[in-house]
């Protein structure tokens, strides 16, 4: 089941230092950033994975996640640089909204690979 974690910040007058360590279910494997959409009304996503769980967090800007596991709906807003949400393979999702100034992190606990895509959405 999707669910929000809240990362550690360090934070003075020189700003902010936000840290992910010893926090998350998996080992990195790959790193991805989304991020120039510019238009409001782009959907991405539109699947789950088989195996890969992964950690998304809008280091910039803003988006909105829809998650299905099959059982719950769910719709999280990343408006933070500190909100990590983690998605599990069985978690369908949808990122929308983003702001202009977006920048979505993700981490990815598998390499890349097509066939780890599940498109259906659940009935
Ligand atoms: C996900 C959400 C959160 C690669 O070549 N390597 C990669 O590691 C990735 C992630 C994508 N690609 C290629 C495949 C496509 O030709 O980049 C292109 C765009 O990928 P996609 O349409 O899958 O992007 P999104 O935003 O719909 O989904 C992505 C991830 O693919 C997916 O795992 O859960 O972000």
């Amino acid at each position: 089941m999707a669910r929000l974690i809240k990362l550690k910040s360090n934070s003075d007058v020189r700003g902010n230092l936000t840290v992910i360590e010893k926090i998350l279910p998996f080992d990195i494997k790959r790193i991805f950033y989304i991020y120039g959409v510019e238009n409001p009304s782009i959907k991405r996503g539109g699947h789950r994975h088989k195996n890969t769980i992964q950690a998304l967090i809008s280091v910039a800007g803003s988006c909105v996640v829809d998650t299905d596991d099959g059982r719950e709906k769910k719709t999280y807003l990343l408006d933070s640089p500190e909100q990590c949400l983690i998605l599990e393979p069985e978690d369908w999702h949808i990122m929308k909204a983003f702001t202009k100034d977006c920048v979505l992190l993700v981490l990815a606990s598998e390499y890349y690979n097509p066939e780890d895509y599940v498109r259906e959405e659940y009935k």
